[in-house]
């Protein structure tokens, strides 16, 4: 598929109000004053109103892994809003929801073969934790019920994923959040680690904090420990080699749930299908979102291995195992979405185009490493991180300034701190992936 395939549509007006939408993660003053708006897609580009066209370096938010607008997810989304645009699945069903399930279980790795749907990553993050506390208490093990998170992690915005969350701003507005949860310490080490091309040789013993916990609070009062894989939003940040390995042997010891939050690593982006077959680490939970659909119609989904959805299940029928659900859980949209977005992801042999872009990805981007202001380049199948150092008394401005200048020179990245991070969708072409880089220079020798 190439851009320019399309008839342009005529132009969206830019609406005169912009007050009414409270936007999100946004410092709303500062956009509204200079606004940024892109009203169509497709493929690789976004097109802006008044003709201008950005090449995606972000894949949306990480989540549109096989290009904006793909014809056949339009296409499955289209038939399905004509034929069943809504039906609940509390005590009834529509087919597509079962079908999906059946075919992501297929996918997901292991005896991970069970598949509850939500809504969102935030949403996907409060249900694996709200499992693994049913979990313990169908076991008898009810003072089960610590939490643990990891510094820097980011498990979207629900009170469940802030209080195992380790990103700062997002807690800090709302209080006291979940009781009993508790954090390991994050991998992140410029001093020992500093340009590793992928996974950091160092910070393996950092998963022991976990005994250090243990020894804290006492594994009878651990549930579970969630992780992102690969922490996303913090910058791009793989796991040290062992890290994960060492993760899994000391939750197996202690009878402490294992989740990774696969909302990012997911579907291809590591260059394999999931985070849990690339490091041949099997977690007892994980959640999904964003490339679930491409991000085409909003949804997430937990995957449970088969001892967790056994015991929850259970031998007798006592009526509705688990207390919980969305009124879109398996939207008939979304799963027809999703069933397309599989289909893509086979047909175009996508995770193995992202193994395969990878390495030229690696170098290109490891290219960075003698650029203006850069003390760190970080990168794991396609995603990456390139950290650039403050100033002095004033984290995150160099990180916009540049986000902005690359906005301006045609290339979209994402910026958290002063990192910018890129995660292209997997139908880039190797030109693609070195117009983002070149901005990226470019960006960052103009800005002091
Ligand atoms: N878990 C992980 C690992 C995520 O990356 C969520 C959960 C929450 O998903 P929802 O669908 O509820 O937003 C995410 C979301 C960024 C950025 O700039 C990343 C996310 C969201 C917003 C911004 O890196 N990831």
């Amino acid at each position: 598929m190439t851009a320019h395939t399309k008839p342009p549509i005529p132009q969206a007006q830019i609406p005169n109000d912009l007050d009414a939408y409270w936007m999100p993660f946004t410092p709303n003053k500062r956009f509204k004053a200079e606004p940024r708006f892109v009203d169509r897609a497709e493929g690789m580009y976004y097109f802006t109103p008044d003709g201008r066209k950005l090449l995606d370096g972000a894949s949306g938010l990480w989540c549109v892994s096989a290009g904006h607008c793909h014809p056949r997810i339009v296409e499955a989304i289209q038939r399905q809003a004509g034929e069943l645009g809504y039906a609940t699945n509390f005590n009834m069903g529509h087919p597509k929801a079962f079908e999906f399930a059946s075919r992501l279980a297929s996918l997901l790795p292991g005896d991970i073969d069970h598949v509850f749907f939500t809504n969102s990553g935030s949403e996907s993050a409060d249900t694996a934790l709200k499992i693994a506390l049913a979990y313990h208490r169908a076991r008898g093990n009810s003072s089960k019920t610590r939490l643990i998170g990891r510094e820097k992690g980011y498990h979207g915005v629900g009170f469940g994923g802030i209080s195992v969350g380790g990103i700062v701003s997002n807690r800090k507005q709302f209080g006291t959040l979940l009781a009993g949860v508790d954090h390991l310490p994050h991998t992140h080490d410029l001093a020992r680690n500093a340009f590793s091309r992928g996974q950091p040789e160092h910070g393996a013993e950092l998963a022991d904090a976990l005994e250090g916990l243990v020894a804290l609070h006492d594994a009878s009062t651990i549930a579970a420990v969630i992780v992102e894989p690969v922490a996303g939003s913090a910058g791009v940040l793989p796991p040290p080699k062992g890290y994960l390995e060492r993760l899994r042997a000391i939750c197996d010891k202690h009878d402490i749930l294992l989740i990774f939050d696969e909302v990012i690593t997911g579907f291809g982006r590591l260059g394999a299908s999931f985070a849990g077959e690339k490091f041949g680490v099997l977690p007892d939970i994980m959640g999904m979102a964003k490339g679930l659909t491409n991000a085409s119609v909003p949804m997430g989904a937990v995957g449970v291995r088969g001892h967790v959805y056994d015991t929850l299940m259970g031998d007798e029928d006592l009526g509705v195992e688990l207390f919980h659900g969305y009124t879109y859980s398996g939207h008939p949209l979304a799963c027809a979405a999703g069933l397309a977005t599989l289909d893509v992801y086979r047909d175009e042999g996508l995770f193995e185009r992202s193994a395969e872009l990878s390495p030229l990805f690696e170098d290109l981007i490891h290219s960075l490493k003698d650029a203006r202001h850069v003390i760190d380049v970080r990168n794991m199948g396609l995603m990456a991180g390139v950290e650039m150092a403050s100033r002095p008394g004033a984290p995150g401005a160099r990180g916009q300034e540049v986000f902005k200048r690359m906005y301006d020179l045609g290339v979209l990245g994402r910026v958290t701190g002063d990192t910018i991070a890129f995660s292209p969708a997997f139908i880039a072409q190797p030109a693609q992936l070195e117009t983002m880089v070149a901005a990226a220079r470019q960006a960052m020798s103009e800005v002091d």
